[in-house]
């Protein structure tokens, strides 16, 4: 790790008292940014004058009947990787992370993943079949689903691989790249278990084959009881029907498991009994350990948390009060607490939980008027769910786990705050 400064924890964050945080911080860095200034263009920079879109007619109600984030945000997109796969069909792009405020992702920005492109599916053609052993197999349109009894819930779809690329060491210069194979939204749709029940479910019932509508069909195992416990079948997002990209009109929501369970353009749901067993023994998603063999079965997305800003995107630009924000999440129940570390993981201070506070949803964090002094900090977070998981360092996971994975990484994520304030993703020994 080298030779390190690092700022005394005993003076930031929660513990500040408030009227310290207005006197040095706030008032004295907003003056200073006014004389520093000067000359007439600071007046209008300072919102003294009177600027050209005070002084005419704004747009019109008609001009966007859609509404798109300000153009001065166009930089806020999701963002791809050239090099990560040979095409961009088969591929994924990234949330922008660093640009995202409280828990929940803008629909336009979630990440995507898809193995045969995202479907163009028509709703009045599309149906959904349930089948195998059931006593009444059954065939939904989307006006069926749409007069059954309806739920909405809060949950993060994190991909399994999110991170992946850093298994063996830093490598990618973002948050967007190391964390953002990550969304959180509202989902509505109908409650799994209702359906399986109206089927009527065998009682030898083990799992369920789910499989979508578009070119990969993306044929996927669910355990049973994950079916009957949290699964919901969803038909829209954030208050709206569910965008192409993530599966319109209909997807399977699997909450806490990992992202390629919740299959979209959701088709057909098979119900087979334990001899489908040995068949998902060899599915495609296990993690290969030091000695050759592999972890299965690690569908649940272990507790793990990031700081988004600062972070590479996010560089400080100010010495003195600055607030440190994160997300944290478990997929297996709620975020209890969460620390940051200023100096690479030897102290920890606890960070401050902005609610809601909901199972298998990402949960906000911060660490307010913390005052950096200029000097080169080694910045960490680290998450603690309601079962009392730890978030682990890389050092620690790389020992059980080893290097030769690419899924599950939840490890602790250091950025590297230089005496300039830009910010690196670096890997502490
Ligand atoms: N039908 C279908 N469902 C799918 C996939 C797919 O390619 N086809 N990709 C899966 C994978 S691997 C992930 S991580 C999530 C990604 O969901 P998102 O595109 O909404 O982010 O969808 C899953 N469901
Ligand atoms: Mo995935």
């Amino acid at each position: 790790m080298g030779e390190k400064k690092t700022n005394q924890l005993k003076d930031s964050g929660a513990a500040m008292p408030r009227r310290r945080f207005l006197q040095a911080g706030l008032a004295g860095s907003a003056l200073a940014a006014t004389g520093a200034l000067g000359g007439a263009k600071s007046a209008a920079a300072a919102g003294l004058d009177i600027p050209d879109w005070s002084r005419q007619l704004g747009a019109s109600v008609d001009d966007a009947p859609y509404g798109k984030p300000s153009h001065h945000e166009s930089s806020v997109i999701r963002r791809s990787v050239e090099w990560l796969t040979a095409t961009r069909e088969s591929s994924v792009n990234f949330t922008p992370l660093y640009a995202l405020e409280g828990f929940v992702t803008p629909n336009g920005i979630c990440f995507e993943r898809h193995h045969g492109g995202a479907a163009d599916v028509d709703p009045v053609e599309h149906r959904l079949m349930i089948h195998g052993m059931v006593d009444r197999p059954l065939l939904f349109t989307m006006e069926d689903l749409l007069r059954l009894p309806r739920v909405s819930r809060f949950f993060f779809l994190e991909c399994a691989a999110n991170g992946g690329m850093e298994w063996r060491n830093a490598q990618l210069n973002g948050v967007q790249f190391t964390h953002g194979m990550i969304h959180c939204v509202q989902y509505t749709g109908v409650s799994l278990k209702l359906l399986l029940e109206e089927a009527g479910v065998s009682t030898k019932a083990k799992w369920l084959m789910v499989e979508g509508g578009d070119s990969a069909g993306m044929n996927r195992s669910v355990p049973i009881d994950k079916a009957l416990d949290d699964c919901m079948v969803a038909f829209a997002m954030n208050g709206e029907k569910l965008r192409a990209e993530q599966g319109y009109p209909l997807r399977l929501v699997v909450p806490g498991f990992e992202g390629n369970m919740w299959v979209k353009w959701l088709r057909r749901i098979e119900v087979g009994d334990e001899s489908w067993q040995a068949r998902e023994e060899t599915s495609k998603y296990t993690d290969l350990m030091p000695d050759g063999r592999a972890r299965r079965f690690t569908w649940e997305m272990d507790c793990k948390s990031v700081i988004t800003s600062p972070c590479p995107e996010n560089p400080l630009t100010h010495k003195g009060p600055n607030v440190i924000s994160g997300l944290a999440w478990s997929g297996r129940g709620n975020v209890k607490r969460v620390d940051v570390s200023l100096d690479g993981g030897k102290n920890w201070v606890e960070a401050r939980i902005e609610g809601p506070v909901m199972p298998k949803c990402l949960t906000r964090f911060y660490l307010d008027g913390w005052e950096w002094d200029g000097s080169e900090v080694y910045m960490q977070s680290r998450a603690i769910d309601d079962t009392g998981y730890v978030q682990p360092q890389m050092t620690a996971l790389q020992k059980v786990r080893g290097i030769n994975s690419i899924y599950h990484n939840n490890a602790i994520q250091t950025w590297f705050v230089n005496k300039t304030g830009e910010v690196e993703n670096v890997r502490l020994a």
